[in-house]
């Protein structure tokens, strides 16, 4: 539909004249032409060839032809004349808060201001707060809503988009009024880092206005962007910062399809429209039509269903071929988050973890666990207070007295033990084969040879898994020099696993080289690294990007029970 991209048109018009300095009677008028666009129930285009549009209250004449315009020819000359002669860096600071078209307008021509980087100049040397009409108040506002809109575009991590959407769906399913809610967009599908927070409800009252108040009264509400009848943008304080969120309100038998196509990815939901098309049906996200029928869109599954297809994992809603797959039901079945019986890599107060081997125990049981593994630092990782092998014995002796008194649940004895300069390790030979799961990681020397020191720590017998084999920092740090398609031929060759350490700003392997090391059958691990309480939660984040990495339960040495994998370390 180009109900939302000619909206947006419009509100661009509407901004441009006001930068001008146009009446606002004008300014209102294209305004009012993109709320209704907005709010159009119908594709605007379908109106526009049955000769309707003039029909829709608000859609005079002179919107109509020029609706028609940019439907016909893709271009509406309106908006290049207005925009023409206008800096573009100026329209978009009307995307700051609390900035109007007219401080606009003065700042640029008596300041010469045309950008972002140019506002922040004048509001930091005092000269916006000087122009008439302004004063330091008003400019503090405008510092605050700039501040605001930088955090806004950058993208956030899972996990902090999860801990805010976590508090604010039960608070929204609270609402009498609200059927159903859930997290959509990127955030469905795990992507390992999220633009916004999209969130759908259904509601039982024929409009959404309630819900829609409902939400933006949310107490950890900052600002709110917008709200309409069915929809809402706001600003929800995260651990590290405001953060936005986009509420959709819709019916209860449309909730299917508009979760199918919130969902995405758009990638994913453009190939479903092909594929529907190609059935004589029609796919939106009010339903699946056959002509004016409605035949699904009640629930996901029958909107998939009405295609002739599963229920494809949100994760795997990528157009990577899972629709494909799907139609000829050849889909994979990836892993289930209750799949997983245990944590790979955990560490404990013997080297830098915060919580005890009988803390550990009674959170990783809380997890519905059968097991984990211990992996302390070992003795060069100094700043981890890593141990030299008679504290790790130490620590392998209170491991055996735990697990004597623990029924049903086994505390591994593992180690994560450093890969050093010359690519050995951190342990003796006969410390490392006494030990159930030996993780070898690199934490110093990120540029010296880290492919062949990887490769020769995969050669040792001994060796069970290779800790996050990129060593990438989703927060910002690259990551070593490694040949990563030669470690998983190593890993292959000599049947060893590849971490997915689950941590959130870590996700290593990624998505894409899991990929890869399934396809060569190279087994792989899922680890949290947890060195705090919380951290055994982060597991939801590597399953995600598991599934989003197609892997299913065989695939994953988390599967196994206690037994089968001690079995596997033969
Ligand atoms: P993000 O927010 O950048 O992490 O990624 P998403 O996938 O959450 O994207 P967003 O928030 O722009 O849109 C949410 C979903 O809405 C998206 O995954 C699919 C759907 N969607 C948005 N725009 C379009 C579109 O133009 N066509 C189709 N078919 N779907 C769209
Ligand atoms: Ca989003
Ligand atoms: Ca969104
Ligand atoms: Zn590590």
């Amino acid at each position: 539909m180009k109900n939302k991209e000619l909206a947006g048109i419009f509100y661009r018009i509407a901004d441009a004249l006001e930068i001008k300095g146009e009446t606002s009677f004008r300014v209102n008028a294209y305004q009012n032409a993109a709320r209704v666009l907005e709010n159009l129930a119908e594709d605007v285009a379908d109106l526009a060839a049955s000769n309707k549009l003039r029909d829709v209250p608000g859609i005079g004449t002179g919107t109509a032809e020029k609706i028609e315009e940019y439907l016909r020819t893709g271009r509406m000359k309106r908006y290049d004349e207005v925009l023409a002669d206008i800096p573009a860096g100026l329209i978009d600071l009307l995307d700051i808060q609390n900035l109007g078209g007219k401080t606009v307008q003065k700042a640029w021509k008596e300041l010469g201001v045309k950008g972002l980087e140019d506002l922040k100049r004048v509001i930091a040397d005092g000269s916006l707060a000087g122009l008439k009409g302004m004063g330091a108040k008003k400019v503090d506002n405008i510092r605050k809503g700039l501040e605001l809109h930088e955090k806004a575009k950058e993208r956030i991590s899972i996990f902090e988009a999860a801990s805010i959407v976590d508090k604010l769906l039960p608070y929204l399913r609270r609402n009498p009024k609200v059927i159903q809610a859930e997290a959509a967009g990127s955030l469905r599908r795990m992507r390992e880092t999220i633009g916004d927070i999209d969130i759908l409800a259904s509601s039982s009252s024929p409009d959404g206005a309630d819900v829609v108040r409902y939400f933006t009264q949310y107490p950890e509400v900052e600002r709110v962007l917008g709200a309409g009848e069915t929809k809402s943008s706001v600003m929800i304080h995260g651990p590290s910062g405001p953060r936005q969120v986009d509420l959709r309100v819709v019916a209860g038998s449309e909730f299917g399809a508009a979760l199918q196509y919130f969902t995405g990815s758009k990638d994913h939901n453009i190939a479903l429209r092909g594929m529907a098309k190609d059935k004589g049906l029609k796919i939106s996200e009010y339903g699946v039509f056959k002509g004016a029928k409605r035949i699904a869109g009640r629930s996901e599954e029958s909107v998939y269903r009405s295609l002739g297809l599963p229920t494809i994992p949100p994760e795997m809603r990528e157009n990577r071929g899972e629709l494909e797959l799907a139609l000829k039901g050849r889909l994979p079945r990836v892993v289930e988050y209750d799949e997983i019986r245990g944590d790979l890599h955990v560490h404990s107060t013997h080297s830098d973890g915060r919580q005890t081997l009988a803390e550990l125990v009674g959170l990783a049981k809380k997890m519905g666990y059968a097991y984990i593994a211990v992996c302390d630092h070992t003795r060069s990782a100094a700043y981890a207070h890593g141990l030299s092998p008679e504290r790790l014995r130490k620590e392998m002796k209170e491991i055996e007295a735990l697990n004597a008194k623990t029924k049903g649940f086994t505390l591994l004895k593992g180690t994560e033990v450093d890969i050093l300069a010359d690519g050995s390790l951190d342990l003796p030979e006969s410390l490392l084969a006494e030990l159930d799961l030996v993780v070898a990681s690199i934490h110093s020397g990120f540029k010296k040879n880290v492919t062949e020191r990887m490769v020769k720590a995969i050669q040792n017998p001994h060796v069970d898994v290779i800790g996050h084999p990129t060593g990438r920092l989703i927060s910002g740090r690259e990551g070593y020099e490694v040949d990563i398609d030669k470690v998983i031929a190593a890993a292959e060759r000599h049947h060893k696993a590849l971490e997915l350490n689950a941590y959130f700003d870590r996700l290593d392997l990624n998505e894409l080289n899991l990929k890869k090391a399934k396809d060569k059958g190279v087994k792989v691990s899922l680890g949290t690294d947890t060195h705090s309480a919380g951290g055994l939660a982060m597991m939801r984040f590597g399953v995600g990007i598991a599934r989003r990495a197609w892997l299913g339960k065989g695939d994953i040495l988390n599967c196994l029970t206690v037994e089968a994998l001690k079995k596997e370390k033969r």
